[in-house]
């Protein structure tokens, strides 16, 4: 690694030591960008990556709320506002207990890059809270969300910061979102969230657009590697708003989807899954993949064991889609989806493999479609909800999907060509970095010291 990179690593970890998943979100991308570096020497003057691995501005606040027993709780909430460079920040937001301020800044500093790679003008965020939405009843989640909104409303603006959805963050959440800032500022400003409901501002294809996104990116990686989709065989860990759709996509390719999961198992059917039933448990009684069973008896659950690896990832497949969490695949992991003849990787979920599996998989010939280019279909169908808002005018479903194949076909060009101007070959992580990285450092130096 360039003695600059090195430098800036390690005052990076000795500056972040309690948070992990930063800390190796950083690391990935320094790791892969020497060969930039080299070539620009006067990024180290202008302290061009320490700037860049700074957030410009993190925003945590208490969230007290009252559940339906009558009793009062406080969470935490975020908004990490991480680089405004190339537009207003955008990023999701994310309700898990999980949620704390290591996997806020991991999820803000990688959307930079992302949102860099949509093409479109669209800064890096990313917010949420420690808040657990399961078992938590419809009363208790706009108590909730009006709580998160009455002080995240002094943070954001549709021209300053715009959040979306996330994990247990979905058009309902949104709705809520919505009404609290509505109200509080007295002023209809559209474009201030996005996944919104169609029905006050949302755009179609937003719901798809991340699962949707991805299968576009394998689509086109697959055929720059003289593959295809067709008669595949997929798994697919989690069952959420990205899992459901890539496995929509999959399908509607001729791909054979044949186990998904959540935190608790996995289903395995082996005649393929039957996906508008994973929807109704999922989408409409928001219950347990286990429920599959009752209506397809013959199919298999697999229960996941603390420390072990995640049941999904122990059936045998072509491809394998993480689409639920970060660091699902360890290095343990991905040595038994190659063993089980595993040769491609689509990264839905954010910073789903560790470093160490990144790099086993790589070295062993398997293709990784990143996560920061593969899943920018869903920030990307954001930026253009942005711009329906602003036009105050919709596109058609037809209109938003041709425009996001045609955004993930140009992602995929970028991390190809960056890859091959730097012979990483078809290391597509590194040139998923260095084609985010090229733009938003241009945008950086035009814009001086700040
Ligand atoms: P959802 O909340 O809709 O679904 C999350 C899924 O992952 C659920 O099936 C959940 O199971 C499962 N899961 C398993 N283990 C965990 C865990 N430890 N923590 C959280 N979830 C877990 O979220 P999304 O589908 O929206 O997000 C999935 C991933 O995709 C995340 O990494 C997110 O950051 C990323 N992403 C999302 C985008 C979007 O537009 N929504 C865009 C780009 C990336 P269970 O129900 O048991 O918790
Ligand atoms: O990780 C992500 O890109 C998202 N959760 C979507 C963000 C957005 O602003 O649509």
């Amino acid at each position: 690694m360039n003695s600059y990179l090195e430098r800036v690593l390690e005052e990076t970890k000795a500056k972040n030591q309690c948070e992990p998943e930063f800390l190796q979100a950083v690391e990935e991308v320094l790791e892969t960008l020497s060969p930039v570096v080299y070539a620009h020497p006067e990024y180290e003057k202008l302290a061009l990556l320490e700037r860049l691995v700074e957030p410009e501005r993190i925003i945590s606040f208490r969230v007290p709320w009252v559940n339906d027993k009558g009793e009062t709780k406080v969470n935490r909430g975020y908004r990490v506002q991480f680089s405004g460079a190339i537009g207003p920040y955008k990023g999701g937001l994310r309700f898990h207990p999980s949620v704390n301020q290591s996997i806020m800044k991991f999820l803000a500093f990688e959307q930079v890059f992302k949102n860099s790679l949509t093409g479109l003008p669209i800064g890096g965020g990313k917010g949420g809270s420690d808040f657990d939405p399961k078992g938590k009843s419809d009363t208790e989640i706009m108590n909730f969300c009006q709580s998160f909104m009455t002080e995240l409303c002094k943070h954001i603006g549709q021209d300053t910061d715009v959040p979306a959805g996330d994990i247990g963050v979905g058009a309902r959440e949104i709705g809520y979102l919505f009404g609290q800032y509505r109200r509080i500022k007295n002023v209809y400003e559209a474009g201030v969230l996005t996944g919104k409901s169609i029905e006050y501002g949302g755009s179609l294809a937003r719901p798809e657009a991340t699962g949707y996104g991805l299968m576009y990116f394998m689509r086109e990686m697959l055929k720059a590697n003289s593959k295809n989709l067709k008669s595949k065989t997929i798994i697919i860990s989690g069952s959420g708003n990205v899992a459901i759709y890539a496995c929509e996509k999959a399908q509607a390719y001729g791909a054979k989807v044949v186990a998904m999961s959540d935190s608790n198992g996995c289903i395995y059917d082996p005649s393929g899954i039957k996906l508008d039933t994973i929807k109704e448990i999922k989408e409409i009684n928001r219950g347990r993949i286990k429920e599959y069973l009752d209506k397809y008896p013959s199919a298999q659950y697999m229960e996941n064991k603390a420390g072990e690896t995640p049941a999904v990832y122990t059936i045998k497949a072509d491809i394998a889609l993480p689409c639920a969490t970060q660091n699902d695949i360890n290095l343990e992991t991905a040595k038994l989806l190659v063993e089980n003849g595993v040769w491609a990787i689509g990264e839905g979920a954010n910073m789903p493999c560790t470093n160490e599996a990144i790099k086993y998989m790589l070295e062993k010939g398997i293709l990784v479609a990143p996560a920061k280019a593969a899943n920018a279909g869903g920030v990307a169908v954001s930026a253009l909800e942005m711009s329906q808002n602003s036009m105050r005018y919709s596109w058609t479903f037809e209109e938003v999907d041709k425009k996001l194949d045609n955004i993930m076909i140009n992602i995929f060009k970028a991390c190809q060509n960056a890859a091959s101007d730097y012979n990483y070959g078809t290391n597509y992580v590194a040139g998923a970095n260095i084609a985010g990285f090229r733009k938003v450092a241009k945008a950086m130096r035009a814009q001086g010291i700040i």
